[in-house]
């Protein structure tokens, strides 16, 4: 079947037996692409029919289906005309794994961070109104991504303001990892009610269309129905804030989906549907562990095994180490926003269940939920991805930083995070967190260096932040040595004079990379490792520079207000003269997605690229 679908068009003219046999092809269709390219799994085979119905009964691009968090758009992707290109997902060059307004007219929002749909779809549904059209707006979310704040608030919102939009509410019971938290348990509640509304709307109908009487004889019913509803179903809390709550329905079965869908376009006012699926459904190892393939890397359909070894992780070191220090310090607490297993922190749960807080999608409340907690005398650890601490810069200012509380922040997937392309990639971190005042900002150059930070962290009682990237170690480079660490000092990795190469966090080994490639041109250059992004070690590094006047930046960060200019501005200040400097960071713009190998080489990050530089300028300063 899918062979015959090429675009919406095709889809529209297939029966329902034929779409049931399309859902199973497309089904196996992305499991061949997972298996071999890697990306989100579970939640795709969770929503074949679902999207097989919303693309069915709506008219695309007309009508806009905005999705939340976007990892879950294979299924939509493979009907829109990329059946082809999908075999290049999330390759350098190849199909995004979230939706992307350039590869097609049907994918009307770019999105992959969470809970930004209803915003999103209720700003379109009013400029429909402001501009008098009629086409219908969705938000398809799921319920992980209804915890967070900003859904929570368009909610609100959407709710009062009365404006016709629909919220498909995708509820599989799971975030990554099992979903939490009041809004899991009222959805718990609805789960379990049988479909209520379908009695309800048609009810209404047939209401409606008797002349005179019809309308207040609708509100006399409704008012009976909605006392049994609230006999029946606890805390109708959807219908309370003003949305008309149908559901739930069987997000398996097309037919019922494509019905219900229906309706709600007939419906003004906002409607939320509730549909109920399974994650990793018809893979049944998916099915049995959605939380292992919510992402995957390749592995064997067969087996499910994941292929090529799974090294050691900053992830894995991070939580080790928190275990260990939280052993001998029991005001140590971790707070994770929905991502334990990412974080490194499902055996820190397990150790210490009680020490332990998965608050849901929910960074920028993880955030002032640490401040609370520091003031109160605990020590919180607020491990989060780098890009999903964009949600929580307020929150890092006013309640952590201005109250200089020692909330210790660990900048997970720092720098270039690969596949997960622009939404994902970690390079603004340092720029936007070096301009606050009273934080210590840190970077380390291998798992050793990581725990002598978390150590120091716990001694100093300061906002701490804590950068390191995706992925372990350099293999090429074993540090001997690892002193304590010492508030805004960095270290000499290697003695020179001809360059210095200051580099922080996992740019250190590479800068060592490129010293030694040096070495067999003669070329003794000086690795220094910066360490504390803030406070600078300006000590070390002035001496340096005064010392070879030729100076390379690497770090994994964009260009802007990262370490690079942190060193211009110590030459400019320090008034050091005759100084070439050259920066090796990312620049002023979005970074797509492909290998992070990759995109090192394409940016400049990529150690021979660095070496050649270093070769050339020497070679036209000794006019050779
Ligand atoms: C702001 C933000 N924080 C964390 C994530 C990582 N993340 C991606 S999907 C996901 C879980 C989403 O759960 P749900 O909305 O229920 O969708 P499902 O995958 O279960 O269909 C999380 C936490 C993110 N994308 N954005």
């Amino acid at each position: 079947m899918l062979e015959k679908v090429n675009s919406l068009e095709d889809l529209k003219k297939l029966n329902i037996e034929d779409k049931k046999a399309l859902a199973k092809d497309i089904r196996k269709y992305i499991l061949e692409i997972v298996s071999k390219n890697g990306g989100h799994l579970a939640s795709n085979l969770g929503v074949v029919e679902l999207t097989i119905a919303i693309d069915s009964v709506f008219n695309l691009p007309e009508d806009k289906v905005v999705w939340d968090v976007g990892h879950q758009t294979y299924v939509h992707k493979i009907l829109t005309g990329r059946k082809e290109k999908m075999k290049t997902l999330r390759q350098l060059n190849g199909i995004a794994g979230f939706p992307k307004t350039n590869e097609s007219e049907t994918d009307c929002f770019n999105t992959g961070h969470s809970s930004t749909s209803i915003s999103v779809a209720l700003g379109m549904a009013r400029a429909r109104d402001v501009e008098n059209k009629d086409n219908s707006v969705l938000a398809v979310i799921g319920d992980g991504a209804l915890t967070g704040g900003m859904a929570l608030e368009a909610l609100n919102d959407a709710g009062y303001s009365g404006t016709k939009m629909t919220v498909i509410l995708n509820d599989n019971e799971m975030s990554i990892s099992k979903n939490i938290g009041g809004i899991n348990m009222l959805l718990s509640k609805l789960r379990t009610k049988r479909t209520y509304t379908k009695s309800n709307i048609s009810l209404k109908r047939i209401i409606n269309k008797i002349p005179v009487v019809g309308k207040p004889f609708v509100k006399i019913v409704q008012r009976i129905k909605r006392s049994i509803k609230q006999l029946i179903i606890p805390k109708m809390f959807f219908e309370d804030i003003g949305f008309r709550y149908l559901g739930p329905v069987d997000g398996h079965n097309i037919e019922e989906l494509e019905r219900m869908l229906k309706i709600t376009k007939e419906l003004d006012g906002p409607v939320l549907l509730h549909v109920l699926t399974k994650k990793g459904k018809g893979y049944k190892i998916a099915e049995e562990n959605p939380d292992k393939y919510h992402a995957t890397g390749p592995f064997d359909i067969e087996t499910g095994k994941t292929i090529g070894a799974k090294k050691k992780d900053y992830s894995k070191a991070f939580g080790d180490k928190l275990i260990n220090l939280a052993k001998e310090n029991k005001n140590i607490v971790a707070i994770t926003a929905s991502m334990k297993d990412g974080t490194g922190l499902r055996e820190f749960q397990k150790e210490f269940p009680n020490r332990f807080f998965d608050i849901g999608i929910a960074e920028g409340h993880a955030v002032g939920l640490a401040a609370g907690m520091a003031k109160a005398g605990l020590i919180p650890f607020v491990p989060i991805y780098s890009s999903f601490y964009q949600r929580a810069y307020d929150q890092v200012i006013h309640d952590v930083a201005i109250q200089k509380l020692p909330v210790i922040m660990l900048v997970d997937r720092a720098g270039i995070v690969g596949q997960d392309g622009e939404t994902h990639q970690g390079t603004f971190d340092m720029a936007f967190f070096r301009l606050i005042p009273n934080l210590v900002i840190m970077a380390p150059k291998d798992f050793r260096e990581l725990e002598e930070m978390m150590e120091f962290a716990v001694k100093i009682k300061k906002p701490v932040v804590i950068r390191y990237p995706r992925g372990g170690e350099n293999s090429n480079i074993k540090f001997q040595k690892c002193e304590k660490i010492d508030l805004g000092k960095g270290e000499i990795l290697n003695k020179g004079k001809d360059v210095s190469i200051i580099a922080i966090g996992k740019t250190v080994s590479r800068a060592m990379e490129v010293a030694n490639m040096l070495k067999k041109d003669k070329i003794e250059a000086e690795v220094v490792n910066a360490r504390f992004l803030k406070p600078l070690d300006k000590e070390i590094v002035k001496k340096s520079i005064e010392k070879t006047k030729f100076v390379i930046t690497i770090e994994d960060g964009t260009i802007i207000n990262g370490l690079g200019t942190a060193i211009k501005e110590l030459i400019i200040d320090e008034n050091i003269k005759d100084v070439k400097i050259k920066s090796f960071a990312y620049p002023d713009e979005f970074i797509k997605h492909g290998k992070v190998e990759e995109l090192e080489e394409i940016y400049h990050q990529d150690k021979n690229l660095i070496y050649n530089y270093i070769k050339t300028e020497r070679k036209i300063k000794n006019n050779e």
